[in-house]
């Protein structure tokens, strides 16, 4: 089982999509295990987008990101990783594929909606950056696992 973090950033919360994009995810198989409403703060921004501080649109990405609230999740399930990233389509939303969130409800890479882990190792990483351990419900199964997971 793979760990993804997803953030349903602030445009998708004002535009009153964040259940609809938590019903994808929900849908496609994949299982929450931890989920909650907060606003990011600068230093937890900076440190997300780490891997982008020498690029020119950092400030402008943490000034998104930090603006308004946020819904995260930690989703599992198997190669959740590939599988959510699809889901949410390519980051620039423009050019994201038909059926994807950001195919479907986006335009401007600046507010792409969504924010999905990019390996297992990050995976892990940003989900213990935004969750105590005590957060998650990392045990528990559904009665339908065995007809979503193989
Ligand atoms: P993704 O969010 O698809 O994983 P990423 O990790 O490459 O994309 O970049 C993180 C965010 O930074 C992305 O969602 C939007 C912003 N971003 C990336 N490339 C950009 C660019 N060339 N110009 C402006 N913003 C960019
Ligand atoms: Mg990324």
């Amino acid at each position: 089982m793979e760990r993804t973090l997803i953030i349903v950033k602030p445009d998708a919360v004002q535009r009153g999509l964040t259940g609809e994009i938590i019903k994808r995810f929900e849908q496609r198989g994949l299982r929450i295990i931890g989920m909650k409403l907060l606003q990011v703060s600068r230093e937890l921004a900076e440190k997300h987008y780490d891997v982008h501080r020498e690029r020119p649109f950092f400030a402008s990405l943490v000034e998104y990101i930090t603006s308004a609230p946020v819904v995260v999740m930690a989703l599992e399930g198997s190669d959740a990783i590939v599988a959510a990233r699809t889901t949410i389509g390519a980051t620039k939303p423009s050019e994201a594929a038909a059926g994807s969130i950001r195919g479907d409800y986006a335009l401007e890479i600046g507010r792409n909606l969504v924010h999905g882990s990019d390996s297992v190792e990050n995976g892990e990483l940003e989900v213990a950056n935004f969750f105590a351990e005590a957060e998650l419900c990392g045990g528990w199964a559904r009665a339908v696992d065995r007809w979503v997971f193989e």
